[in-house]
């Protein structure tokens, strides 16, 4: 019921022709830092970026369930296996929690949901590669929820409200998942050497896919230049880039692991680390759905969505029942 209210309240405000006047009185409630809110009167485009920026980010935490929930029985111990179930149940959280901030700008979850099971949408590139190791599930706390916060914290900041305000209980539990794959990279750093093995292999497969997480560079990125202006963006993406890599090598470095860039060093003129380039073409080719895993990971998740299909009629059965019962 809220979202088709919201449906309609949409539809009557895009009908609205956009003014000059209406462009710069929006951005400046943007830069006076007020937050936009659902019922506020937005730019289409600015409501469209962000139905995109955040449907895909929903549907990546949707599908990254998949890698992780692919060791949910082979964890190590039992405790191991009651951290990661709790660490998936929580991605499914952040799912719909994102799709009920994208609901909000008048658009239903059936169509996000769509678009995501016809390759329509796009979701986060990194969840297309293999959890091949145990070392793996550290490697992907460690390295891909690392990559997230970076990203994500800015994005508390962001100036659409709902979103902002989504983001910041996803940061605090990312950043135990985080902590938790960091856990288990040391404890195999600090096991047999072949632990240590197991571990040095999930970070040189993780590492390049983290670094792509941020997306293209900045010559590339067509959305940033808007989206910054917008203050959806608070950082470009290749400032998140510099400062994952800036935190994550002295983390590796403390692992007694080597990051694989033969070009990476640290500058001491700048601060920073400098490290080598991307292949570029590799990730244009996963994100075309092309990446080693994403025909399994979509035909995966569609088998869910058939498979839950009796719960959502039976939602609905309730519901139905539930507003006769009111109407009467
Ligand atoms: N993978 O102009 P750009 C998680 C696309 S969930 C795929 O720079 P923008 C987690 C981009 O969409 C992680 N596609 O775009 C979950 C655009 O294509 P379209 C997800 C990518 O939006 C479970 C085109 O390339 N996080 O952490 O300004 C377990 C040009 O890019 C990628 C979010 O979604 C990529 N890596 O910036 C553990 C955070 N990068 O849409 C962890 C929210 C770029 O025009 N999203 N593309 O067809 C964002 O912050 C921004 O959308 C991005 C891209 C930085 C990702």
């Amino acid at each position: 019921m809220y979202t088709q209210g919201l449906d309609q309240a949409g539809k009557e405000q895009r009908e609205v022709a956009e003014t000059a006047d209406m462009l710069a009185a929006f951005q400046a409630r943007i830069d006076a830092e007020e937050k936009i809110e659902a019922k506020d009167w937005m730019p289409e485009a600015y409501r469209r970026t962000l139905i995109r920026q955040i449907s895909q980010h929903a549907h990546s935490e949707i599908i990254g369930m998949q890698p992780e929930g692919n060791w949910l029985t082979r964890a190590p111990s039992l405790k191991r296996k009651a951290i990661l179930l709790a660490k998936v149940q929580d991605e499914a959280g952040h799912g719909l929690y994102l799709y009920s901030a994208a609901e909000t700008l008048g658009v239903s979850r059936d169509q996000l949901v769509g678009d995501l099971l016809s390759g329509k949408a796009k979701y986060s590139s990194i969840f297309n590669y293999p959890t091949l190791s145990w070392a793996d599930i550290g490697a992907v706390g460690w390295l891909v929820d690392g990559a997230a916060i970076m990203n994500q914290i800015p994005l508390c900041r962001c100036s659409y409200g709902p979103y902002a305000r989504a983001m910041v209980r996803v940061c605090k539990e990312e950043s135990f998942h985080q902590r938790q794959g960091f856990e288990i990279m040391l404890t195999l750093c600090r096991g047999t050497d072949e632990q240590k093995a197991m571990a040095q292999d999930a970070l040189s497969r993780w590492w390049w896919p983290s670094l792509m997480m941020f997306g293209p560079n900045d010559s590339e990125s067509k959305h940033s230049a808007q989206s910054m202006a917008w203050k959806i963006k608070r950082f470009t993406n290749d400032e998140l880039r510099q400062k994952f890599v800036d935190v994550t090598v002295q983390q590796a470095e403390y692992l007694g692991i080597s990051v694989p860039d033969k070009d990476l060093r640290f500058d001491e003129s700048s601060g920073h680390h400098t490290f080598g380039e991307i292949d570029w073409q590799e990730f244009m080719d996963v994100i075309a759905g092309n990446g080693p895993c994403n025909k399994q990971r979509l035909e995966k998740r569609q088998a869910a969505h058939d498979d839950g299909a009796w719960v959502r009629e039976a939602a609905q059965a309730y519901a139905s029942k539930q507003a006769a019962l009111a109407a009467a």
